[in-house]
């Protein structure tokens, strides 16, 4: 396969209820997509970073500016581009995970579309649905908190996950444990936390809590190690977590019972298999994470979350969600699940109606 153009889009897409985290609040999510135009076709990818750089160092401006330089130019010198020669083709830049994750999806997109296979088939998927989860954010008030759970547990999500940070932890854990007690509940600080905070924290093993996700900085798995000798809640790592040799790291380590994995994170959907199959090997379960993503990332993420490693629900919501309006057809929840596409590549199709009356900007990028 041969790449001759990306075309780059950007799209301000309103978020239902703001999304507020221990590093701030989300109200628009900027949505980078990529159409990789090649001679069999074409496919679709979704950069899932963020407009600041508050959960890694990635943010949006930095990606447009790396996509259009260096990323896109050097798969465009390659005569025979496949999904699998992405991520050694761009070794030479650093970071930029989500960015090269969006290619290689786009990419991986237009090679199994032009051969009638779906993604999930192509990964190894094993479900033909997957179980929905939703993540709560950081909410003004307590009686806020127990209505917003409530209406996602009328409307199936029997796993639910709150976003804490010090000083909204354990009251609104325990204000939505006292509503519900047999809800799958879990928490994440996204590494709000430090080691000084360890003793406070031993006060959420009263919640029976599914897991701690990322108590402390990405950098410090001694401190996660730490704490996990005395908490009796599992500990998960998220932004720790960027490949499969230090998710085994990790793990070798003791500072992590579970995983999440992002497609973002890690690089891309093949280094997220490659982290699922060393889980898998040292008998750690993984699940998948999300980063607010629109249809296009969703359906990768849903793909991904087919495969048999995935014994936890991931933070995987239906579209209205997240949006009022997707940019392909919306993921439906039906019986606390959602449906794998089965279609070739993603199987999912972006409107361009939809990129329109967003007002997306478009910006084709192809080889000088
Ligand atoms: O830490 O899992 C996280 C969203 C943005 C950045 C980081 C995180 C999240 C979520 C949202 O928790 C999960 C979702 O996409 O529903
Ligand atoms: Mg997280």
């Amino acid at each position: 396969m041969k790449l001759e153009a990306v075309e780059i889009v950007r799209v301000a897409m309103p978020l239902v209820t703001p999304f507020r985290t221990s590093f701030g609040t989300t109200t628009t999510r900027e949505v980078v997509l990529l159409r990789a135009v090649t001679d069999q076709g074409e496919g679709w990818g979704e950069a899932a970073v963020h407009a600041e750089p508050f959960y890694n160092e990635e943010f949006v401006d930095a990606a447009l500016i790396v996509l259009e330089r260096f990323l896109v130019p050097m798969l465009c010198e390659l005569d025979h581009l496949t999904a699998e020669a992405v991520r050694p083709a761009l070794r030479l830049v650093k970071g930029y995970p989500a960015a090269k994750a969006g290619l290689e999806m786009a990419i991986f997109d237009a090679e199994l579309r032009a051969q009638g296979i779906s993604a999930s088939h192509a990964l190894g998927g094993v479900r033909t649905r997957v179980p929905v989860g939703v993540s709560v954010g950081i909410s003004p008030n307590l009686g806020h908190l127990v209505d917003t759970v409530e209406r996602y547990v009328e409307a199936g999500y029997a796993r639910v996950k709150l976003k804490i940070e010090p000083g909204a932890d354990l009251e609104p854990v325990a204000a939505v444990r006292e509503r519900f007690s047999d809800l799958a509940l879990q928490v994440d600080a996204n590494a709000a936390y430090g080691p000084g905070d360890h003793a406070h924290l031993l006060g959420l093993d009263t919640f029976d809590l599914v897991m701690l996700e990322q108590p402390f900085a990405r950098e410090d798995l001694a401190a996660h190690a730490t704490l996990a000798r005395e908490l009796r809640t599992p500990i998960c790592l998220d932004e720790s977590i960027t490949s499969a040799d230090l998710a085994a790291q990790a793990i070798e380590l003791e500072a992590c019972a579970i995983v999440n994995i992002k497609v973002g994170r890690v690089g891309g959907l093949l280094s997220a298999k490659a982290v699922h199959d060393r889980c898998q090997d040292l008998g750690v379960p993984v699940w998948c994470g999300g980063m607010l993503e629109s249809g296009i990332g969703r359906a990768a993420n849903v793909a991904l979350a087919s495969l048999p490693g995935f014994t936890y629900p991931g933070d995987l919501s239906g579209s209205d969600r997240y949006f009022h309006q997707d940019v392909t057809e919306p993921f439906v929840v039906e019986d606390s699940h959602l449906a794998v596409p089965e279609g070739p590549g993603l199987g999912v199709t972006v409107r361009p109606e939809v990129l329109d009356e967003l007002g997306a900007e478009r910006h084709l990028v192809r080889p000088s």
